[in-house]
């Protein structure tokens, strides 16, 4: 018997107005199965934050070319930031907390809303892996601290001290005026959140970052958090976040920002309300930098920051690039 054909039921007019150009759902049992014209959608396409997004990207669009799925190439194109020990403020090599210890957050969610979590992980090199792992081989969505080690050594990942000599160095020279207050700018928060649509037309995303540098022990962000730091639905779009996590939180950012995509905003206007939410409901905005970034189910993007400085890196077909984001001008 043909199976029934219909329009997605949307729950909100701008949603239709998104979506029913390009999306037709077709129901199969109970599962919904959303086909997208291909003549409407860019992909595959990733986009992930930060200059150091670029490289991420390429490694997420080896897979993707090869039309392997959203999910593989997130997690590849993450990976690879983690591993930089350059990079201070993702996996390896990331800025410790105040007490010296390099702890991890990241998360992972792919195109049927399966996710995985660790938070406050330590010396595993690459905890987006673990939060896959989380994802796919237990009944939960996050692990944290010793528990979440615990499960990755038991999955074969092997421990690793993450704190190098430069992030030493770094943390030693803080220490001498320990000023307790985390200073938050484009220097020492540079989570990579990442979000992909494949060749079939799903979208996976992933965040990974060792936090805000010199944190209270045991501090977790929005990293690791479904809904802050990520989130993804296949039928609408997906958002990251970046820069301080409690203000991400306290927002549910990313939740935020795919609903109000889900009801018609672009992916940039989706961002911008999120940031201004962010902006009226914090009466000190000092050093309060957040970076939104989304793409929604037709391969639009865009971003937007509370202060100048947040960017992010786009592969396409076409080419990799670095894209300035737009931000609140008042704040400048
Ligand atoms: C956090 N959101 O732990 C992270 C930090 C960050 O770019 O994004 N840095 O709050």
């Amino acid at each position: 018997m043909k199976s029934r054909r219909k329009f997605i039921k949307l729950s909100a007019m701008g949603s239709a107005a998104l979506l029913a150009k390009s999306v037709i759902a077709s129901e199969k049992s109970d599962k919904t199965e959303i086909l997208v014209s291909p003549k409407k959608i860019t992909k595959p396409i990733v986009v992930s934050t930060w200059k150091h997004g670029m490289a991420a990207n390429e490694a997420a669009w080896k897979i993707l070319s090869q039309r392997g799925s959203a999910l593989d190439a997130v997690e590849a194109g993450v990976r690879v930031t983690e591993s930089d020990p350059d990079n201070m403020s993702v996996g390896l090599g990331g800025l410790p907390d105040r007490e010296g210890f390099v702890t991890l957050d990241a998360c992972i969610m792919d195109e049927n809303n399966k996710c995985g979590s660790v938070a406050f992980l330590q010396d595993i090199e690459n905890p987006i892996s673990v939060a896959r792992k989380v994802m796919e081989k237990t009944q939960h969505v996050m692990l944290a601290g010793e528990g979440a080690k615990q499960f990755a050594v038991e999955q074969g990942f092997k421990t690793t001290n993450l704190l190098t000599p430069k992030a030493k160095k770094a943390w030693e020279e803080w220490k001498k005026e320990s000023k307790y207050q985390p200073v938050i700018n484009i220097e020492n928060h540079d989570t990579i959140g990442m979000l992909a649509i494949d060749e079939r037309g799903n979208l996976s995303g992933a965040c990974t970052t060792s936090g805000m540098a010199y944190k209270l022990h045991g501090r977790v962000g929005d990293s690791p958090i479904i809904g802050a730091g990520l989130f993804v639905d296949n039928e609408v779009g997906a958002a990251c976040a970046t820069g301080m996590g409690e203000a991400v939180i306290r927002i549910a950012g990313t939740a935020v920002i795919v609903e109000l995509m889900r009801n018609g905003r672009s992916p940039e206007e989706a961002c911008k309300e999120a940031v201004y939410r962010i902006i009226a409901k914090h009466k000190d905005l000092t050093n309060l930098q957040v970076g939104f970034l989304a793409l929604n189910k037709n391969g639009e993007y865009g971003g937007f920051s509370v202060y100048k400085g947040f960017n992010y890196a786009v592969h396409t077909n076409a080419e990799n690039k670095l894209i300035d984001a737009k931000y609140d001008r008042d704040r400048k």
